[in-house]
């Protein structure tokens, strides 16, 4: 059985935890007090915690015990300045890290988080240098998520260099969301985070029970790492579920594949470095020489392609997971942080100058009274 930690750090990475937790709970709307008894089902042992400088953050959360919940003390957020956030972070690293580990040893973590806010993005490259210090044979993966683009250049900086931070850690891989890409999906921002927090959370547990089920065709820990660590470790998920209107599986791979269902404008058959492609469902609707075909042309294109089928009841359900050698959406991301910061300095030194000349006319005077 997998050992499986979950963090969730910042306010977007504690909601995106949320949903994960809401999704083991069943789905449903658990009672208010549901929290407080009930442990969500999930199919690994994962463990779940919430960190955030911010209380009122945590407080939101429905799905999270109280105890998966740690307020990192004396700070109420650190307004999206991640100076301030690696600060509180080293002088709390002992208390976050003896949390996380009297939860037992993991195999595998997933370091959930905004790449653009200043708590989320600046503790979670820490935490994963810590996590790969202590435990010795951990992977850990960041889920890193992207800001809408017209979100202000503060965001958009953060956005540049925690992502970077994230690329120099030693973690084993960091899956992209792009909520500029998945606004499309929805009108208001805030059913827009609800969407894309349940896609992820859907999708990081088929992930987690795939890996933990007896496959007929079988990929583990081992190959999801080997599909993580390809192509610039940079990678992203699609999914899709068919139905009685098309059951066919070679449809369902191609679809999990299409825009509208990945996290991050990518093209798997130009851009994929390698990629790991997980089909659920009936076993009348998993025809293997179909799946074995379609997965050829994928390959052909996107070197390694594992290939996983689970025996279970329903119309095929298939997750895809690639890394990428290619990724231009965020090369002009760092284009426009680049362009942003630029801007921001170049008004403070007009609003310096502005200021100077203003003082200049009164140089050479004295207040008289
Ligand atoms: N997908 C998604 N994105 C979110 C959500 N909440 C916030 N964001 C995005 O996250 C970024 C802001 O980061 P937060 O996670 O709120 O910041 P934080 O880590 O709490 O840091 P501080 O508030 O500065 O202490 C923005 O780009 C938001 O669009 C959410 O529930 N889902
Ligand atoms: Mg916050």
């Amino acid at each position: 059985m997998l050992n499986v930690l979950m963090l969730g750090v910042g306010q977007c990475g504690n909601r995106i935890l949320d949903a994960i937790n809401r999704e083991a709970f069943g789905g449903g709307g658990a009672s208010k007090l549901a929290k407080y008894y009930l442990r969500p089902k999930f199919p690994s042992r994962v463990e779940t915690l919430a960190v955030n400088t911010a209380i009122n953050d945590l407080k939101e959360l429905r799905f999270t015990t109280a105890k998966d919940r740690l307020h990192v003390p004396n700070l109420h957020g650190v307004g999206a300045n991640r100076n301030i956030g690696r600060q509180a972070f080293w002088d709390n690293r002992d208390m976050i890290m003896e949390e996380v580990e009297k939860r037992g040893d993991f195999d595998l973590a997933f370091v959930i988080t905004s790449a653009s806010g200043g708590t989320g993005s600046s503790f979670s490259p820490l935490i994963i240098q810590e996590l790969k210090r202590r435990y010795r044979n951990i992977s850990v993966i960041a889920v890193a998520v992207l800001p809408f683009r017209e979100e202000g250049s503060i965001y958009l900086q953060n956005a540049a260099f925690s992502m970077r931070e994230l690329m120099e850690v030693e973690s084993d891989g960091i899956i992209l969301v792009d909520n500029q890409y998945m606004k499309r999906l929805s009108g208001d921002i805030a059913s827009a985070y609800d969407r894309i927090n349940s896609m992820v959370a859907q999708r990081l547990l088929f992930l987690i029970e795939s890996l933990d089920s007896e496959m007929l065709s079988v990929t583990d820990l081992g190959d999801f790492k080997t599909v993580m660590s390809g192509g610039l470790r940079i990678g992203t998920m699609g999914f899709y579920q068919a139905d009685r209107k098309n059951p066919s599986v070679k449809a369902a791979i191609e679809n999990s594949l299409k825009p509208g269902s990945l996290l991050y404008p990518a093209n798997v058959y130009d851009e994929a470095a390698r990629a790991m492609v997980i089909v659920q469902g009936s076993r009348e609707h998993l025809d293997v020489d179909e799946i074995t075909k379609e997965l050829e042309r994928i390959s052909a294109s996107a070197g390694h392609v594992f290939k996983g089928l689970v025996i279970k009841k329903g119309y095929p359900r298939v997750l895809t997971i690639f890394t990428l050698a290619s990724v231009s959406e965020l090369e002009a991301l760092y284009a426009q942080a680049a362009r942003a910061i630029q801007d921001e300095k170049d008004k403070k030194q007009r609003a310096r100058k502005q200021l100077d000349d203003a003082f200049a006319h009164i140089e050479d005077l004295e207040e008289i009274y």
